[in-house]
């Protein structure tokens, strides 16, 4: 990367301004984020996002691409339909020279743009009314695209959400033991291994045809919120990268994975991970207030399962990850996939003591937004 060209780079873009600079935004464990300045005529500065592709993790970035062109036209629409700012309240691609949605360098690395939304930011953290306004974002985001036809979209990465395919994976990766590590952690294969009739739940009924197959996010992590500095509501979804056909169960499950965890995903003292029911109250009002009426009764009955579920699949792919010699996702010590796995999986024990009341809260969430 030292040699990047970042000027010839910005050049391929309709950025409409001489290159200032750049800079790199640490985020995400898969792409490499920058955020761009540009002066425009009359020396106004504007900022713009640039992202390379991980074409490792997606294989088809044209088909990734397509996905987002399609689905921010259509949430476009229906900003633009319902009096809002359809340059705030989607995610806005900056084509390129040639108008197209993204520029394949020399090296063959796939870049694409998105404007900039300024006035806001990412959180890691949740509080109570964060945590609600982010149900209520991911909750809209549902249900704007409930009208969208989900099997027009590429499988960019098949069976991303397949938890028993995760499971399969796992245990495969068990078997391989390519980096040598199986030995070492017999107790986080054993607690998969114990909860193997919980992967097949969803992606069973989803086969059966009894839970509904819809436009998802598959990232629904807090810090994919974009959230206004002025009003402290939600303005936007953002990495749209894993928009697919999917289960919102994942979506809803994954939100609360990351943000009513009491603990960062990578927490090395588990004495500190766990479920804060509070703002996981909080996150299901706020998601119930925007899709409650959108949901199906078998996936109501779920949500709080999911949250689990999640957590128990991306604690396998990160111990499958470590198991494989950290081949996928982006580690900062050299234990970091395994200290991941084992946050989640004391997250997922903490939400198994606790799914009773997990339950209930959904359903009390359900009731007050029945009764409005
Ligand atoms: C990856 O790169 P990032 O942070 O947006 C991963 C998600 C995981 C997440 C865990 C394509 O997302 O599935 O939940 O890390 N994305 C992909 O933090 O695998
Ligand atoms: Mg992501």
């Amino acid at each position: 990367m030292q040699q990047m060209d970042w000027e010839k780079l910005a050049g391929k873009f309709q950025f409409q301004g001489r290159f200032v600079d750049v800079e790199p935004i640490t985020l995400g464990h898969i792409n490499d984020t920058y955020a761009v300045t540009v002066e425009q005529e009359g020396g106004q500065r504007r900022r713009f996002i640039l992202q390379r592709i991980n074409h490792h993790v997606f294989q088809n970035p044209p088909q990734v691409m397509e996905n987002i062109e399609a689905v921010t036209q259509h949430l476009r629409a229906k900003v633009i339909a319902a009096g809002g700012d359809p340059e705030r309240e989607t995610v806005n691609l900056v084509p390129t020279v040639d108008g197209r949605s993204y520029h394949v360098s020399d090296d063959g690395n796939y870049w694409r743009a998105a404007k900039f939304i300024e006035g806001a930011r990412t959180y890691d953290e949740a509080t109570g009314p964060l945590f609600y306004n982010a149900g209520k974002a991911f909750g809209q985001f549902m249900r704007l695209l409930d009208d969208f036809p989900a099997d027009t979209l590429h499988e960019t990465i098949p069976q991303f959400h397949d938890t028993r395919k995760r499971y399969n994976d796992l245990m495969e990766a068990v078997k391989r033991d390519a980096a040598g590590r199986a030995g070492q952690v017999q107790p986080e294969i054993e607690f998969a291994k114990a909860r193997e009739k919980d992967a097949s739940v969803v992606v069973d009924l989803i086969a059966e045809g009894k839970i509904p197959l819809r436009v998802t996010h598959n990232d629904t992590k807090l810090n994919n919120v974009m959230i206004c500095d002025r009003t402290g509501e939600a303005i936007c979804v953002v990495d749209l990268d894993t928009v697919m056909p999917g289960s919102a169960l994942y979506d809803f499950g994954d939100a609360v994975r990351f943000g009513a965890s009491t603990a960062p995903e990578d927490e090395t003292d588990l004495s500190k991970v766990g479920i804060d029911l509070e703002l996981f109250r909080k996150f299901t009002e706020g998601y119930l207030a925007a899709a409650g009426d959108v949901l199906t009764p078998a996936e109501l009955d779920l949500l709080a399962f999911s949250a689990k579920l999640i957590t128990y699949e991306l604690g396998m792919r990160f111990l499958t990850d470590y198991l494989n010699g950290d081949v996928y996702f982006k580690i900062h010590r050299p234990h970091h996939n395994l200290e991941r796995a084992r946050a989640q999986f004391r997250l997922v024990e903490d939400m198994e003591a606790k799914m009773d009341q997990m339950e209930a809260i959904v359903r009390e969430a359900y009731e007050a937004v029945k009764q409005g």
